[in-house]
């Protein structure tokens, strides 16, 4: 395949917010020329009066050598502009459900997923057109199961182009059970979930950029079969970022697959919304011990885990659930990776969980974990 519809596709800008896009551009364009102008002639003099004594005939311009330097392609971001309703439109928002499921009983576990093309909210009032799960949007349904089980996969393509789905928790050859499947199929296979951990699973249809990029990923959870120490709550996130070629706020928004290569993104999530848990904490009593079950999607992006006012006690790193790590502050996930994490809170209070690469949280991948009900909070 040589071109897919999301970069195909680019809604035609509203000509007033091009115009002022403009106007800013152009203000912005020449405040970066003077401090430019005003960086060079300072380094310029510098470097005049410091050559001045060893060759001061054979210096060559600064300007010419520094200007060529300047080439980075402007990126237009949309990351943070939400309309002026946001908050509201924030508490409202349904926030994904990161609770883990019970695992199903029986030796197989039916899992039936529809993909579909849906307009989905990544932020307030923020929309964007995914390639997504019907019922769930993105990510898709949390499968949670218990080593040994069989899963028995059936993907059925509700959309308009092929998809397929690859489970990172399977050993099974990819060529045969994540192959294309194509618009009003339905394909199944299975296999056996033998390794325990957090796993990521996604459409590895080309250009697997664009298909993850869109929303088609999730988690699945397989826990061992000898258990883990008992915890308290139970939470799965699933990091990911969103690549915009609008600010999706009077149309959705499509992939800009130029943003998605560059890494630039506008927004970056868990569970697929920006802050949604900051204005709809995940809950614990004091004294509980929480587990983070996190994979991180990217497409491309690291999550890089840290509860602040917390340390991790336990971490089980990349899906290995044979050992883990105690008492750590902040843990890598890669992309396509996942871990797990306990965390242990004895006092009151609200405690952000963050990527702790921290432009990350500025452009939504943070939330709350409220402990108790500290003052000034709803009773959960
Ligand atoms: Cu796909």
């Amino acid at each position: 395949m040589t071109s897919h519809p999301a970069t195909a596709y680019r809604p035609p800008r509203k000509p007033e917010s091009g115009a002022l896009v403009k106007v800013v551009a152009l203000f912005l364009g020449i405040a970066v020329g003077i401090l430019a102008f005003l960086a060079l002639f300072m380094w310029a003099d510098a470097r005049d009066s410091r050559d001045a004594a060893a060759a001061p005939a054979s210096t060559p311009p600064a300007a010419a050598a520094h200007a060529d330097h300047n080439t980075a392609l402007p990126i237009e971001s949309f990351a943070g502009v939400v309309p002026k309703n946001a908050q509201e439109l924030a508490a409202a928002h349904k926030a994904y459900d990161a609770t883990l499921p019970p695992i199903p009983a029986g030796d197989v576990v039916k899992v039936h997923m529809t993909l579909k093309d849906m307009v989905v909210e990544i932020a307030p009032g923020v929309r964007y057109n995914t390639w997504a799960f019907d019922g769930h949007g993105a990510p898709g349904p949390v499968v949670h199961v218990r080593e040994g089980q069989t899963v028995e996969m059936t993907l059925t393509n509700g959309g308009s182009i092929p998809h397929s789905i690859d489970f990172h928790a399977a050993r099974i050859a990819p060529n045969v059970a994540f192959r294309d499947v194509m618009p009003g199929d339905s394909f199944s296979f299975k296999f056996t979930a033998g390794d325990p951990g957090v796993f990521m699973y996604h459409c590895g249809t080309k250009p697997v950029l664009a298909h993850i990029a869109n929303g088609m990923y999730g988690a699945i959870v397989v826990e061992p079969k000898e258990g883990l120490p008992a915890v308290d709550n139970e939470y799965v996130l699933v990091a990911s970022e969103w690549y915009m070629n609008g600010d999706g706020i009077d149309e959705p928004a499509s992939l800009d697959m130029a943003k998605a290569r560059a890494m630039t993104p506008d927004w970056t999530t868990f569970n697929g919304y920006a802050n949604q848990y900051v204005t709809h904490p995940l809950t614990a009593d004091p004294g509980d011990t929480t587990r983070f079950w996190v994979v991180a999607a990217g497409p491309t992006l690291d999550t890089n885990f840290h509860v602040v006012g917390a340390i991790l006690d336990r971490a089980w790193v990349d899906g290995d659930m044979s050992r883990h790590e105690s008492r750590v502050q902040t843990v890598a996930v890669p992309a396509g990776g996942g871990a797990v994490f306990d965390v242990r809170i004895a006092e009151t209070g609200l405690y952000p969980f963050v990527s702790h690469a921290f432009a990350h949280v500025d452009l939504g991948q943070v939330g709350l974990l409220k402990i108790g009900n500290p003052p000034g909070t709803m009773s959960h």
